[in-house]
Parts: structure tokens; sequence; C-alpha cells
């Protein structure tokens, strides 16, 4: 569900009940950056550097910005001591490291409380556009400069609330699609411009491109029940990408939302294709 490109096999990695040896109750553990190798620090920044270059006019503007609670002291993979305390300073988040992909409500617990969790781990040199799980360069790189907007950093919150109640109603797979087209895939219209806001784009190098400028996948005006309808696929590029007008507009659908009521309408209707015509 985490692979930024095109032409990779899914694997879905068993995630185990029990959180692993070396981790705390609620799967965090600690960042250990010391240990992190002089290719592995490498690897982020040709990363960083690559996708900084791609995303200029087409990341929306707070991208940019966010980006400074990246510029750290050091080069490299970022340092979460020094991270966190740039990002709790702006909206109150912090970035806990995670050894992979964690349980949904432990997911979801997490950002229900400002916490982001972030891979302990980065792809390789040679696997550069491949992602299993997600790693540390999506998750730092992609989520994190957003979560330094107000908006944005009480959207994901909300996210996490209604994560851990659809786990409770058994509607997982509804929320996680509104997960999947604003927070991982989503589009806005800034200045009449199409612009990139989704993490799952932000850390691609070729979706970046293809989602604003290919013909073939399909952009919808944001809306929150057609997105409960519409179906994903996480092996390649997206076929349909919804388009926000602003963050403060998504926060407030999904705050003024009944979603009980919503689930409820949508359970009989059909799936929709996000490619469909
Ligand atoms: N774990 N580390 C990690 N990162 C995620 O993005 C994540 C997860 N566990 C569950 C999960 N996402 C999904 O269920 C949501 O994306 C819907
Ligand atoms: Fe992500």
């Amino acid at each position: 569900m985490f692979k930024d490109f095109i032409d990779s096999a899914e694997i879905s990695p068993p995630v185990a009940a029990t959180p692993p040896a070396g981790a705390a109750a609620d799967w965090t553990v600690p960042q250990h950056w010391e240990r992190f190798t002089a290719e592995e620090h490498a690897v982020w920044d040709l990363l960083f550097a690559r996708q900084q270059e791609m995303l200029r006019g087409r990341a929306v503007r707070a991208f940019a910005e966010g980006l400074d609670v990246l510029r750290l002291s050091r080069p490299g993979i970022p340092e979460l001591g020094e991270l966190n305390a740039r990002l709790h300073a702006r909206t109150g988040w912090t970035v806990v490291s995670v050894p992979g992909l964690v349980p949904d409500d432990v997911f979801f617990a997490h950002l229900a409380n400002r916490r982001f969790p972030a891979g302990n781990f980065i792809r390789s040199r040679d696997q550069l556009d491949y992602l299993e799980e997600p790693d540390v360069f999506h998750d730092v790189f992609g989520h994190v400069p957003l979560l330094a907007l107000p908006a944005v950093a009480d959207f994901m919150q909300a996210l996490g609330r209604k994560g851990l109640e659809a786990l409770d109603r058994g509607v997982l797979d509804r929320l996680a699609r509104l997960y999947w087209y604003t927070v991982e895939f989503g589009l806005a219209r800034e200045d009449g411009a199409l612009r990139i806001y989704g993490a799952g784009i932000l850390s691609s190098f070729g979706e970046s491109r293809f989602s604003l400028e290919s013909a073939m996948p399909r952009r919808r005006p944001f809306d929150l029940a057609e997105v409960l309808r519409t179906t994903y696929r996480s092996d390649a590029f997206q076929t349909g990408y919804f388009v926000i007008d602003s963050f403060e507009g998504l926060l407030d659908s999904v705050l003024e939302a009944d979603l009980d009521a919503l689930y409820e309408a949508v359970a009989p209707l059909s799936d929709l294709d996000p490619a469909r015509v």
C-alpha cells in the first residue's frame, strides 16, 4: 500500500499484533540517529535534492515553507530531537520512530495524539524509486512539512480520531479511502493551478510529474461521499485523483460531516472505479 512507483509487485507484510523486541507498547523505538551509516544519510540527501527540484512549482506553496522544519543543523536523515523541537513549536506535532508498518489501531492512536509514526529505515541507493513499506524519506519528507500547517495538523489529528472510530464500527476500509485520496494522493487547486499535497506523490519522483501532467488519470473535485466509495490501488500510479480547494475546506468538510450517517448511506451503493469516465 505504500509503493511510490509503478511496476513493483504488491507485497503485504504481515503485521504482528505485539510490538517487536526493542519496541515500546505503542510500537515506537529510539531513533538511534548515530547508527545510520554515511551511505544512508547520502541516500536521504540525494532523494531530498532530487525531489525538492522536482516539486518546484508542483507542490502546494505550504510545502516549501514547511520544508524549513526539515532544514536542520546536520545534513542527512533528520535527527528527530531537533526536528521535533521545530515541528512541535509550530503545530504541537512530533514525529516518532517505528520499525515499519504498525497495526491500524496503533497508527491512528498516534495520529489522534498528534504524533506521526515514521519508519526508522531508508531505502537503498539501488531502489531509490521502490518502496515496500513507508521509509523515513516517505514519512518525513512526504508527510512532515505539511504538518507544520495548522489546518493540515488538525486534519491529520481528526483522521486519527475518525480512524479509531471507523475501526470500532468495522468500516476502516472507508476511512482508509479518505486517508488515501487526501493525505497520501491528494491534489489541490491553488490560484487556478493544480498542485500536489499528498505525501505519496510528494515523495515519488515519477508520480510527481504523472499526477499533474499525464493526460491519463482522472481528476475530480473532492467530494467526501464519492471518495468513500472509490477504490484505490497501491501498486501503481493512481488512475484517479481528487482535488481540494483549500485545506481549511477539507478540514471543515470532515469535521462537519456526520461520518456514521455517511458510512450508512454509502454502504448499499456500489464501489466506484477511480478511472471511470
Ligand atoms: N503504519 N508505519 C505506518 N505507516 C502508515 O502509514 C500506516 C501504518 N499502519 C496502518 C496504516 N498506515 C493504514 O491503515 C492507514 O494508511 C489507513
Ligand atoms: Fe504515507
